[in-house]
């Protein structure tokens, strides 16, 4: 059916994105205001998140934010990550804030995340806009199905009526994505399965998929045999694997053998330069709209 697919270029769109937050940026200045401040909380020296909030850091940068990174030991206290966070959801310079996870194993996340003001949670964690977004109000969405949506939107590509098989089902990735596709929206008005751990009959699933979402976190899990000629596969995985041949001692992998299913899809996002640019870009638009929350009167130009 199609010799390759064609690449969900999530470097390229985000690139576009984040010039669009530079213009808004550029339009709150000129009307008085401050930009808009991110701070990232990072906890411990997890060598992938520290690569992730530089990342989110340099970003800012880009598009005029300002943004802070708080560095925490893996040892800090419960109570004290608390006050930091209680600190910044008083701050009234701080528009947004997110605590990069995984955390260490003797912090609870979920009293971590519950003590977030709601209206400064940009990752979109908080259980008050999970349940919006459950709901369908407009409340901030995690990034990487937010970012998803905006690849597939921008791209063209069509959800309504689709079936799409999610596999893996985490509170920050495959639960949200399945959610927001079967929303009554567009992007959404999907059929969606939620496939994990237990699914039995995953094989045929995913084989009937006309989009498929691969968030499970295991290298190279999707091969050909999983992919309907003509899907739209998501690749969301991004792992470390060790190799000897690079520099750093690892290559990134993501959930789909790449080499194996681009022959058969439409569309296929590569990993890296996919999900994970357009991740950063929806932590971009939520801080934009935590901005927007607080100076109303910005953008009306
Ligand atoms: N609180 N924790 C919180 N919020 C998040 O939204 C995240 N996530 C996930 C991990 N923990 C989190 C991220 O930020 C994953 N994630 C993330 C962010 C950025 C990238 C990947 C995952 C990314 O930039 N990926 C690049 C390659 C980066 C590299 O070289 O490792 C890419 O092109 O895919």
């Amino acid at each position: 059916m199609n010799d390759q697919a064609q690449i969900l270029d999530g470097k390229a769109l985000a690139s576009e994105i984040r010039e669009e937050v530079r213009g808004y940026v550029e339009r709150a200045v000129r009307q008085g205001h401050r930009p808009p401040k991110l701070v990232a909380i990072l906890v411990g020296n997890d060598g992938a998140s520290e690569t992730y909030v530089a990342a989110k850091a340099q970003d800012c940068a880009e598009v005029g934010f300002d943004s802070e990174v708080i560095r925490l030991s893996a040892h800090v206290s419960e109570q004290e990550l608390l006050r930091v966070v209680r600190s910044l959801n008083e701050n009234p310079g701080v528009d947004g804030f997110i605590v990069q996870l995984p955390l260490p194993a003797h912090i609870d996340e979920q009293k971590i995340l519950f003590s977030i003001d709601p209206d400064k949670d940009v990752d979109g964690f908080h259980p008050v806009n999970v349940g919006k977004m459950c709901l369908g109000l407009s409340s901030f969405l995690p990034a990487t199905p937010a970012g998803i949506l905006e690849m597939l939107e921008r791209t063209g590509v069509e959800t309504e009526g689709k079936h799409v098989v999610v596999i893996g089902r985490s509170n920050i990735v495959g639960r949200p994505m399945s959610i927001l596709l079967s929303r009554n929206a567009r992007p959404g008005n999907a059929t969606v399965t939620l496939c994990h751990s237990r699914s039995v009959h995953l094989r045929a699933h995913c084989q009937s998929a006309d989009i498929l979402v691969a968030a499970l976190g295991r290298p190279g899990f999707v091969g050909r045999d999983l992919v309907k000629p003509g899907a739209v596969v998501i690749d969301v995985g991004i792992t470390r694997v060790a190799d000897a041949s690079r520099k750093s001692g690892f290559r990134l992998s993501g959930d789909v053998d790449f080499e194996a299913v681009a022959p058969v899809a439409s569309w296929i996002t590569p990993v890296p330069g996919g999900v994970g640019p357009m991740t950063r870009a929806g932590l971009l638009t939520n801080t934009r709209r935590a901005h927007q929350m607080r100076f109303p009167n910005t953008d009306l130009e």
